[in-house]
């Protein structure tokens, strides 16, 4: 039954000379781009904290979001109708997926086992759903930064009390995502870090937090979940240092504490910027080391240094993040919008616009990457470029058949005035944009 989007039709495919702002231009779910639908490639989330529960609230502001579903006052008939907008913004959107916290669904109750048993109940209305709807659960994870008890940390908190509260709500959120079908479960180390070294016990810390997450794999495997677990990179914010800084840091974490096999990533494009990197940087990093497993699709503001968490729109970087996923096999988990309208957009439709524009800009993303690898040309140029270890010296090196001291046998009669051909960046920029121009 629609309640909330009324108003609003069915988006649709209508391409690129649609003047109609609420429909696709470049989405069309069905299209099969390399083999597989375009909806299978992408697989879409909406984010429920974001899209759902977020009325516009910031540090300087009060609510300015007009949200029909947040005017219940009994809590729990609010939280109902949280779940009956979610599904019926899905299906207006044609979105197959929402990710969620467990407390964006579910209020806490005055002890973990009365959060518990609400969390259950709105759980079972979202299995209702279910029933009648395509839509799934992408992934589910634990709001473990917004109660005063996780002010210094969940995992890394100093204290243990803190660390059980968080075990607790974390099996309890496995268990509910397991139980809805879904395709992983993320942890954010959201206060996971600390703000000055001075009062930290940063080894304890780190050990503690691998100690978690092990209790958390083997906890998944106990109750037979088979998604993917993953950690989500963040360099800061809210603390001054995160311990899941970024792709990097994190698999390095992984293999020192004997976690590697039982955690992959979930890349988000505005904590890469948080980290000095690009979004395919982060993408990258994590597809060549096998461990590419979903995105938060969102982007930065440059000009900013925080996490603004905008609708992705630039077709440039969503070009080069569906080159990554292609090259990677596509993801275990699919594009989540972790993205919000900016304050001053509250209108419902600009919930519209801002999705409708998300995904376009990744279909665009995905023609784009899916015409380039086809091409080859950048492949071809990597080939050419590394050529040089295919045989010879290079492939003695490749294959370790030779030490330094063979090195300096092959260059010690050379001219000292060798250089390595042309780098060519700007003959590749400009290929990629007309790539880009040319899409249709
Ligand atoms: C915070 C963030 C989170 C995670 C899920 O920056 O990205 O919303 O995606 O906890
Ligand atoms: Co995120």
């Amino acid at each position: 039954m629609e309640k909330f989007f009324k108003d609003f039709p069915k988006i649709i495919y209508e391409g690129p000379r649609s003047k109609n702002p609420l429909s696709f231009k470049y989405y069309n779910p069905e299209e099969v781009i390399l083999g597989k639908a375009m909806k299978d490639h992408l697989r879409f989330a909406v984010a429920f904290w974001h899209t759902i529960r977020n009325e516009g609230t910031d540090p300087f502001g009060l609510p300015v979001m007009d949200r029909p579903w947040m005017k219940y006052s009994d809590v729990m008939d609010q939280s109902f109708a949280k779940i009956d907008a979610v599904f019926e913004f899905c299906e207006k959107l044609g979105v197959e997926y929402f990710t969620f916290h467990d407390r964006d669904i579910a209020p806490e109750g005055e002890k973990p086992r009365k959060s518990n048993e609400i969390l259950d109940k709105v759980v079972d209305h979202i299995k209702e759903h279910m029933k009648s709807s395509n839509v799934k659960l992408l992934w589910g994870t634990a709001n473990l930064t917004a109660h005063p008890r996780y002010a210094q940390g969940a995992a890394t908190s100093p204290d243990a009390n803190v660390f059980a509260y968080a075990a607790a709500q974390v099996k309890k959120a496995m268990e509910v995502t397991k139980k809805l079908g879904g395709l992983g479960y993320v942890f954010w180390g959201g206060r996971e870090g600390y703000e000055t070294l001075l009062n930290t016990d940063m080894e304890l810390e780190l050990n503690n937090y691998a100690r978690f997450l092990k209790m958390a794999s083997e906890y998944a495997k106990k109750i037979g979940f088979k998604g993917i677990l993953m950690i989500e990179p963040k360099p800061k914010e809210p603390t001054k240092h995160q311990y899941d800084f970024d792709s990097a840091h994190v698999l390095g974490f992984l293999k020192i504490h004997g976690l590697w096999d039982d955690f992959k990533l979930n890349i988000e494009a505005n904590h890469a910027t948080l980290a000095g990197h690009t979004f395919s940087h982060e993408l990258r990093f994590a597809r060549i080391h096998g461990k590419l497993a979903s995105i938060d699709a969102n982007q930065g503001d440059l000009l900013l240094g925080w996490d603004t968490d905008q609708f992705p729109i630039n077709i440039y970087e969503t070009s080069l993040a569906m080159y990554e996923v292609l090259k990677s096999g596509g993801l275990d988990c699919g594009l989540n919008f972790d993205a919000k309208v900016r304050r001053s957009s509250y209108d419902l439709e600009d919930l519209f616009y801002a999705h409708i524009a998300a995904m376009d800009a990744f279909a665009v993303g995905l023609k784009v990457a899916a015409r380039l690898l086809e091409d080859g040309v950048l492949e071809e140029f990597l080939r050419e470029r590394y050529s040089s270890y295919s045989n010879g010296v290079g492939k003695d090196i490749v294959e370790g058949r030779i030490d330094f001291e063979g090195l300096e046998k092959y260059v010690l009669d050379k001219p000292s005035n060798f250089k390595p051909n042309s780098g060519k960046q700007e003959y590749l920029e400009r290929v990629i944009n007309d790539y880009l121009l040319s899409v249709e």
